[in-house]
């Protein structure tokens, strides 16, 4: 891994409708993330928060079938040069969200550096609804989508290119909460999903070895995308869509422990962590200690 990482806070929280979750960037930050990964050997740099604008209620009244669609894609323009340029400086970017409408900046940002980039994406839900699919207009349910160049044009155009992500490359871990249009495209288009029930018949550590053996071959580089929900949520309370039956505190650690080994990860954002909804910022300091073992903890 680079032995430089730059830290970039989005605090977003205009994909979904729960307020709070904007707040995560400091809550990650509270909880010791800097200190965390210092003592690891590697030099941070914290970039501070991207700058949102908020919607003013005369405008949000037109009603956009997307919800807050301008200030999203603002953002994710943003968010996508910013990672550009962390990229172009040798440093390994390390996005702290905010909802998980801001992958689509990452990844638009990260993208266009690898020919073939792989994406792991941990989380309960897919996020590949498109603006027929979604059954919320929340765009926080559709950056895997936008990203492989489905949905709404101004959000698959941002950094001027589309798609960012080849559906071959991808391998979602943890999913139990999937819409019918999302079911679709994962069949039409082949992609790699271990729901609940092949993390429960054949254990995370299966699932990685395999997932890792499948991406590393095929792909240059592989972005992790860690949504907070993709944990049960007696582990991780602070997010604003939990999903009974997740994964464990031991199979997420268990997982960015073998990812750290593999050796394969060039970029990584952790998403969702709401310390509104949150027990004592449990969730904030859950998503810390993954960062120290997905950055190497136990192989010091
Ligand atoms: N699938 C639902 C929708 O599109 C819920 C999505 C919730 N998404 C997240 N990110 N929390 O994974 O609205
Ligand atoms: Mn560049
Ligand atoms: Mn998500
Ligand atoms: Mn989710």
């Amino acid at each position: 891994m680079k032995s430089t990482i730059s830290i970039i806070g989005v605090p977003m929280d205009l994909g979904q409708s729960r307020r709070g979750v904007d707040m995560g960037p400091s809550a990650m930050r509270y909880a010791g993330a800097v200190q965390r990964l210092e003592a690891l050997g590697y030099t941070l740099h914290d970039y501070g928060d991207i700058g949102i604008t908020r919607p003013d209620k005369q405008a949000a009244r037109q009603s956009y079938q997307l919800k807050n669609l301008p200030q999203v894609v603002e953002a994710n323009e943003k968010l996508a040069t910013m990672v550009d340029q962390t990229i172009e400086k040798g440093h390994f970017p390390l996005v702290f969200g905010g909802d998980h409408s801001i992958a689509i900046g990452s990844l638009a940002g990260i993208a266009k550096h690898y020919e073939q980039l792989g994406v792991i994406w941990y989380d309960a839900h897919g996020d590949l609804n498109t603006t027929e699919t979604s059954p919320s207009g929340n765009i926080h349910g559709m950056p895997l989508a936008v990203s492989l160049g489905f949905g709404h044009e101004e959000l698959t155009s941002i950094a001027g290119y589309s798609p960012k992500v080849k559906p071959e490359n991808i391998v979602i871990i943890g999913a139990r909460s999937l819409d019918p249009g999302e079911r679709e495209l994962i069949r039409e288009k082949g992609i790699h999903v271990y729901t609940m029930h092949e993390v429960d018949r054949i254990g995370m550590s299966n699932v990685i070895e395999k997932a890792v053996a499948y991406l590393s071959p095929r792909t240059d580089g592989v972005h992790v995308s860690v949504d907070l929900d993709g944990l049960d949520p007696s582990e991780a309370p602070g997010v604003g869509t939990p999903v009974i039956g997740g994964m464990t505190y031991r199979e997420s650690h268990l997982a960015m422990e073998m990812l750290a080994e593999a050796g394969i990860i060039t970029s990584a954002e952790f998403v969702e962590v709401n310390p509104i909804l949150d027990e004592k910022n449990k969730t904030a300091a859950l998503a810390v200690g993954l960062m120290g073992s997905l950055f190497g903890e136990k192989l010091k």
